[in-house]
This record gives C-alpha cells, sequence and structure tokens, in this order.
C-alpha cells in the first residue's frame, strides 16, 4: 500500500460514509486538495493486514500526509485546521471554523464529541434499518427506539439552537459538520418527525453551504 509523497494528503474510505466526509467536507471548505482511496464495505481494503497496520480499528477514514497517519474523524478534522495554520504560519485568516481560544475551541470539542457519543449512536440504527437493510431485515420496534432516542437528541440539540445560530456559537464550526451529515440522513428515511423550529432554521442555513451541496444531495447509500 502506497502512503503517500511529498505534500500528498491521501484519505482511504468510500464517498458515503459519514465519517469520511465529515473530513472531505473540510477539505472542500478549506481548499484542501487531497487523493480519496475507496476503502470499507463493498471496496474491502479495510480489512487488509496492510491496512490494519495503519488502523488497526478497520475503519475508514484513515489519512496518511506525507506519511503521518491519523484516523478518528474528528482528530482528523482537527489536524487538519492545524495543518493549515502551519502552512499559512502564524494562523489562517479565518479562525472561525475551529476557534484557537479555549473556550471557542472547547464548545466546538465539546458539541464534536456528543456527535459521536449521543446524537450518532442515536441515529445509526435508524440510518442503517432504513437504507441498508432489506424490509424482512427490519426490525420495527428497534427502529422505533432508535427514532425515539433521536427526538431525544434533537430536543437537545433544537434547544442550543435556539440561543445560538450554529452548533457552537454564532459561526459555523466543525462541530456543525457532523450534525448537518446526521441531520441529512434523519431528513431523509420515511418516518416520522417532529416539527424542530430551530432545527429547521439552522437545517436551511447549512443546506447552502458548498460542502453540503456536495456530500448531502445524493440519495442515502
Ligand atoms: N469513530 C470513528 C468511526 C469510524 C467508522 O465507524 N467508520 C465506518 C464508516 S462510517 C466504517 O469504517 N465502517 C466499516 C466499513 O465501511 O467497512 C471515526 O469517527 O472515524
Amino acid at each position: 500500500m502506497r502512503i503517500s509523497k511529498l505534500n500528498e494528503l491521501r484519505i482511504w474510505g468510500r464517498e458515503n460514509s459519514i465519517n469520511v466526509q465529515k473530513v472531505l467536507w473540510l477539505c472542500e471548505d478549506l481548499n484542501i486538495p487531497y487523493e480519496r482511496i475507496d476503502a470499507g464495505m463493498e471496496h474491502g481494503v479495510n480489512k487488509t493486514p496492510e491496512y490494519l497496520k495503519i488502523n488497526p480499528n478497520g475503519l475508514v477514514p484513515t489519512i496518511s500526509d506525507n506519511g503521518f497517519i491519523l484516523w478518528e474523524s474528528h482528530a482528523v478534522m482537527r489536524y487538519l485546521i492545524r495543518r493549515n495554520d502551519n502552512k499559512s504560519g502564524s494562523g489562517s485568516a479565518d479562525n472561525s471554523i475551529y476557534p484557537r481560544d479555549s473556550k471557542g475551541s472547547s464548545l466546538v470539542d465539546q458539541w464534536l464529541d456528543w456527535t459521536n457519543t449521543v446524537a450518532w449512536p442515536a441515529m445509526r440504527p435508524l440510518f442503517w434499518g432504513w437504507v441498508r437493510l432489506k424490509p424482512e431485515e427490519r426490525n420495527l420496534q428497534d427502529l422505533e427506539n432508535s427514532r425515539q432516542l433521536m427526538i431525544k437528541a434533537l430536543s437537545m440539540f433544537d434547544q442550543q439552537l435556539s440561543v445560538s445560530t450554529y452548533a457552537a456559537g454564532e459561526e459555523f464550526t466543525l462541530a456543525d459538520i457532523p450534525m448537518a451529515l446526521i441531520a441529512y440522513r434523519w431528513f431523509n428515511i420515511p418516518i416520522d418527525r417532529p416539527d424542530f423550529k430551530n432545527l429547521n432554521r439552522w437545517y436551511s442555513r447549512i443546506g447552502e453551504r458548498a460542502g453540503f451541496k456536495r456530500y448531502c444531495s445524493s440519495p442515502l447509500t
């Protein structure tokens, strides 16, 4: 497996993976060139001994930046921000996507962790059941439990959005990317959804962004 040439960012992961999409969306926002190698599910690769050497979890995404290997989508996102800062000297002109002060960055981290520990665990079974399973494989009770958990998680997020324009404050940040990808899945499966006023407002605002248009426009697979 070729790791990477000088100044080349390689990203392993299939394009329909939510965790890969977080990284691709950020690359788009930061204008970072990369080469993507399909891996995961029908593409295989991620369980090969070679891949397991660079990511023992056997999951995607993994990146190689000039030989520096990193996995865990949120760690990768933060790395790409810091990498951009180093390249531009004293820091990027626009720091709003991941504020550099301790409070601002910690609020982004808080919501990023929350998407991985609360929102995505609630959404994943629902997404998997409706999108990846055949009708006869679905357990309707599990799907309903998951829908209820999502309603609880989204009520929390809606409450946050009643006091801030975006997930972690008045600016679009890293924390909005995973939530947008989760919300896209939530709004595109055939279930009953309560109306969350603030969530709807945030979602239509996010919908104007290039990353959203690119990664949240094709049918779910
Ligand atoms: N916490 C990890 C989770 C990675 C993960 O679960 N990736 C999924 C795709 S979203 C995966 O690799 N599934 C196996 C596969 O695609 O074959 C992260 O955020 O990167």
